[in-house]
Parts: structure tokens; C-alpha cells; sequence
């Protein structure tokens, strides 16, 4: 059991982080809590969402099905987490992966690959790639196309890894569906007006991992995070406000729907691990991608061409992309002026701000500190 393996004042989260991540021998996963199965526990309380606060059109727009159909959970001991088991309807995540590979990885959102590449060689990622990833796994290719090196994207207010800041001068339009999207989910949640303002994807390879932290450099902490799945499973661990906090070990499956809000918003959370999705899974299965076509009237989900799937499906084999989307300022909230430009959104300066290495583990700043929150990425 990983919780009782350490001992009192050690940086547990770490603890139970190595034990995930480990590879020989695999650890053992019989704690980690899987919401997919739907059933309450003594860890696992069912959370009341609000039906009525998303109509049957408005969520079928953005891929989702009719609210009252969700179930969504929380865990004993994190007030305001909320973990949705997929929502999305049959055929609708495809149209969302799509986006994550194809559109949101274009200029001028952000990537690592800016980081020591010029701009016209990252200018056109999907285009560069789709060739490459249509070999067949037993082809040995002799580099890894652009997709499979790319580690995140940034997306509205570019997260700054460096100073681990945002600012009102390096903006870029936030998509519109997804915002939609997010509106839709958070309303469901409980929060009204929540306005899209900054995104991270990451982009998972099968031995990635993403490092302990705290998303915090948002300016107002009240308004909820927002975190989506696609693709392979994920191991997330959800710890205290301390490392010494041993943190909770879920499945995050493709489609899965995780809110940080309240208390639990400010938590050390990580992903140590990647493992394949769990056999049948609807969302990937190549035949799944055309919408009924009772839904398509008012969607904003484009179709996805076979071409595309080819190029979607074989990615997300291997590969977890993961969306977060943050609130960054309250409302009437600004940046602090010495961050400040007249027109915040309009006029992003394309300087790229870079700050994680591209590699596998995606590091993010650690403490040991038990005294406060005090990491660290956003
Ligand atoms: O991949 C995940 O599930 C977590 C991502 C995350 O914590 C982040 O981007 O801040
Ligand atoms: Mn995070």
C-alpha cells in the first residue's frame, strides 16, 4: 500500500511519486482509485452537480452529453474536486484531440520547440509530422517527427516557465471552443462566468512524466482549474498543501473531466506515470469518429477527416495529451502595473518565453518546504 510506506516528516509525495514512476519492478496499482468504475467508496463521495446550469444543446455543442447523465466524484479530505468519468459523447473526443495536434499546436501559440528552433521550422508542426507517423512501428525512421517531441503548448496568456509568471503582454486569442467548452463544463461545476484566459497542454509520450508543483501563479485563486484528458491513461497523484502530505493515486482516462477548485485548488498534484488505456476504449477506437448526425446542427465540432484520424489515432496510441485551462485574473482584476501594456489582448508580443527542457520528464521546480504552497509552476 503506497500511503503506509513512509514515515512521518519525509517528503512523502515524493515517496509515493518514485514508487509510481519505478520500472523494474512495476509497482503495484491496486490503490489507485478508478472513478470509470463509478462506484462510491469510503475515499469516493458522489459530488451533486448543476443540470440545469448547461442545457442539452449547449453541451452537445461543445461534445458533451446532457449534464444530468454525468456522474462526477469527489474525494474524502479534498473539498472542491470534482472528477467527471468522461462526458464526452461517443465520437466527440476525436474533434478535441484533432485540435490539440493539429490546430492548437500552430503559431502563434507556444511550444518547447521554440526554444531552439526558428520560427518558420516550428511554423507548421502537424504538416511536418504527418508523413513520419505514417510508417509503420516496425519502420525504423531515423528521427522522431516534430508531434512526438513536442512536450507542451501554451495557449492565451503564455505561461512564462522562467519567472513562472503570466503577463499582459504576451497574449495570444484563446480558442473560442474550447473556451466554450470550459464554460460548459465549470457552469456544470458551479461556477458561472468562467472566462478561458491561459492554457497548457502537455503532450505525454509513454515513458513521460510531469513533476510535483502547484499551479499557482494565477492571479485570483478562486476561480476553479480546469484539467481534460486524451488519449493513454495517466497515474495522477493529488497530495495536501505539504510534500510531507502522502498524495491520492486516480486513473485519468481519456475523456476524464478533473476541476480543482476551493481548498483543493492549491494542492501539490503530479504524474508520475503513463500507462495504456484500459482495452475497448470507446474514445480511441478508429470507427467512433463520426458524429450522429442529430448532433451536428449547432456544434462547433468540425468533422474529422479519415486523413486526420489516421494521423490522431496512431499519435494517441502511444501519447497522452492533457488540456488545462486557467482563469488567470478575477473580475476588474489586472496585472500588477509593472506588467501592464494600455491593450492586454490584442497586441501579444511574439517573444517566445521558454522554460521547460524538452525531455521526457517534464521537471517543474520541487520544494521540501512544509510551511506553505510554496512552488511552483503556475
Ligand atoms: O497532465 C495532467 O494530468 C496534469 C497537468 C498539470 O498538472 C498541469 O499542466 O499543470
Ligand atoms: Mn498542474
Amino acid at each position: 500500500m503506497a500511503a503506509s510506506m513512509v514515515q512521518s516528516g519525509e517528503d512523502a509525495f515524493r515517496k509515493i511519486f518514485k514508487f509510481y514512476k519505478r520500472r523494474n519492478p512495476p509497482p503495484d496499482f491496486s490503490d489507485v482509485i478508478d472513478f470509470s468504475r463509478g462506484e462510491p467508496s469510503d475515499k469516493v463521495v458522489a459530488v451533486k452537480l448543476e443540470p440545469g446550469a448547461v442545457s442539452d444543446v449547449e453541451a452537445a455543442r461543445v461534445g458533451l452529453q446532457p449534464v444530468r447523465n454525468w456522474k462526477a466524484f469527489s474525494l474524502q479530505g479534498y473539498p472542491g474536486f470534482i472528477f467527471i468519468p468522461n462526458p464526452f459523447l461517443l465520437g466527440s473526443q476525436p474533434f478535441w484531440v484533432r485540435q490539440c495536434l493539429k490546430i492548437y499546436t500552430q503559431k502563434p501559440n507556444v511550444c518547447n520547440l521554440d526554444m531552439h528552433m526558428s520560427a518558420s521550422d516550428t511554423q507548421d508542426i502537424w504538416g511536418k509530422s504527418i508523413h513520419g507517423l505514417s510508417f509503420p512501428p516496425s519502420a525504423k525512421r531515423e528521427a522522431k517527427t516534430l508531434l512526438e517531441r513536442l512536450r507542451w503548448v501554451t495557449l492565451g496568456y503564455h505561461y512564462n516557465w522562467d519567472t513562472k509568471t503570466y503577463s499582459a503582454n504576451h497574449y495570444t486569442p484563446f480558442p473560442a471552443e474550447l473556451h466554450l467548452l470550459s464554460v460548459q463544463i465549470t457552469a456544470a461545476c458551479g461556477f458561472p462566468r468562467f472566462i478561458s484566459e491561459a492554457g497548457i497542454l502537455n503532450y505525454y509520450r509513454s515513458d513521460s512524466s510531469l513533476g510535483i508543483h502547484v499551479d499557482e501563479s494565477e492571479l485570483d485563486h478562486s476561480r476553479p482549474l480546469l484539467s481534460l484528458s486524451f488519449g493513454q491513461s495517466a497515474i495522477f497523484l493529488l497530495g495536501g498543501t505539504c510534500r510531507q502530505d502522502p498524495p491520492t493515486a486516480m486513473y485519468m482516462h481519456s475523456g476524464d473531466v478533473m476541476v480543482l477548485s476551493g481548498q483543493s485548488r492549491l494542492l501539490y498534484h503530479a504524474v508520475p506515470r503513463i500507462v495504456p488505456a484500459p482495452q475497448g476504449c470507446a474514445s480511441l477506437d478508429m470507427n467512433s469518429h463520426s458524429l450522429d448526425s442529430t448532433l451536428q446542427e449547432h456544434t462547433v465540432l468540425e468533422p474529422v477527416s479519415d486523413q486526420d484520424w489516421a494521423v490522431c489515432s496512431k499519435y494517441i496510441q502511444s501519447s497522452r495529451v492533457n488540456v488545462t485551462i486557467r482563469q488567470v485574473l478575477g473580475p476588474g482584476q489586472n496585472f500588477p502595473e509593472t506588467f501592464s501594456t494600455s491593450h492586454p489582448r490584442n497586441e501579444g508580443d511574439q517573444t517566445v518565453e521558454r522554460g521547460l527542457a524538452d525531455g521526457a520528464f517534464l521537471k517543474r521546480k520541487r520544494s521540501n518546504s512544509c510551511d506553505c504552497v510554496d512552488t511552483v509552476q503556475t
